[in-house]
């Protein structure tokens, strides 16, 4: 039995921008081409992190406040897990694509 049940992550699509609000990302899967950039928007009054998994990826954003924005462009294909560091619970993919 498990501690915590699987995220239900809904399918990716194609988005190049994510908002985090009421402690979600969304969309929370999200597919690019290599070259694109990606914004992320905080929403929440609650402040929040675009944080590789693992801390090993190159997404590593500063604490957001309501209102901040975090970029990042991808120049690798691959698929890029990511959380919020304050709230784990809080993730992310993006797939980026050649
Ligand atoms: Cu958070």
């Amino acid at each position: 039995m498990s501690m915590s049940p699987a995220p239900k992550a809904g399918p990716a699509v194609a988005a190049n921008s994510v908002d985090i609000k009421e402690f979600a990302f969304g969309p929370q899967n999200i597919t690019v081409k290599v070259g694109t950039t990606v914004t992320w928007t905080n929403d929440d009054q609650d402040p929040h992190t675009v944080t590789s998994q693992n801390g090993s990826g190159p997404l590593k954003s500063k604490t957001l406040q309501n209102g901040d924005k975090f970029q990042y462009t991808f120049t690798k294909a691959g698929t890029f897990n990511y959380l919020c560091t304050i709230h784990p619970f809080m993730t992310g993919t993006v797939v980026v694509t050649a």
